[in-house]
């Protein structure tokens, strides 16, 4: 569990993993998420932001039947959900509703289609479906792309990240995982992080070209 967690984070470090909840693009800015707080934790700290690596349960209900589309316990053996918040991993309304929320709380958050999948519906959602969302939130951890996170590769200090520099990353990252080392894989990754973030590609990343989610000033 948690070297898989490890690597997710990894990957997300470098938008390596694909989105599965992409909901439609809408311009109706007319409809609103409805965020009921269902459970209210004393402490509330840190409060969830654009960027951070939320941890979380979610059941997905369609709200015309009450039928359950979706449920994050019944996958992947049943662990929370990572997901990076407001960048576009989980469909537009399930973003709105999970932010400023405390580590610890639960809320039922309404989604109209607009902000869900739209008037063509997607797998198990009809078109124009409006959605109810139950969310425990339990862990609210820095994103990956943070200014800490970028420091920390960048060894020499220069405010870009080289080839070597992630390599090196890399490996000290995995080190430890008892698997045998698959050079072949650690290269295509390599290749795959200057393919999706080197964008004027000089073979460096800048930290405009890592710092996607700006809620941190380097
Ligand atoms: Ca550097
Ligand atoms: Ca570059």
């Amino acid at each position: 569990m948690f070297l898989c967690t490890k690597l997710i984070f990894f990957l997300q470090m470098f938008n390596l993993l694909t989105m599965p909840m992409n909901g439609e693009k809408t311009e109706d800015a007319t409809e609103e998420v409805k965020i009921e707080v269902l459970h209210l934790p004393n402490e509330c700290d840190p409060k969830s932001k654009r960027g951070d690596l939320l941890n979380a349960h979610y059941d997905g209900y369609l709200a015309n039947d009450g039928s359950k589309f979706y449920c994050s316990r019944s996958e992947k053996e049943g662990h929370p959900k990572w997901l990076v918040l407001g960048v576009g991993q989980v469909i537009k309304g399930l973003e709105i509703g999970m932010m400023n929320m405390c580590p610890g709380e639960k809320r039922k958050v309404t989604i109209p289609p607009s902000l869900a999948y739209g008037i063509h519906g997607s797998g198990k959602i009809p078109p124009n479906a409006t959605l109810i969302f139950e969310i425990e939130l339990y862990a609210v951890t820095q994103g990956p792309r943070s200014v800490n996170a970028f420091k920390q590769i960048d060894l020499d200090q220069d405010k870009q990240l080289s080839r070597d520099e992630i390599k090196h990353y890399l490996m000290e990252d995995f080190k430890k995982d008892d698997k045998p080392r698959d050079l072949a894989r650690e290269d295509w990754i390599l290749e795959d992080i200057f393919k999706k973030n080197d964008h004027d590609g000089d073979g460096f990343i800048s930290t405009k070209e890592y710092n996607i989610y700006q809620h941190d000033e380097l």
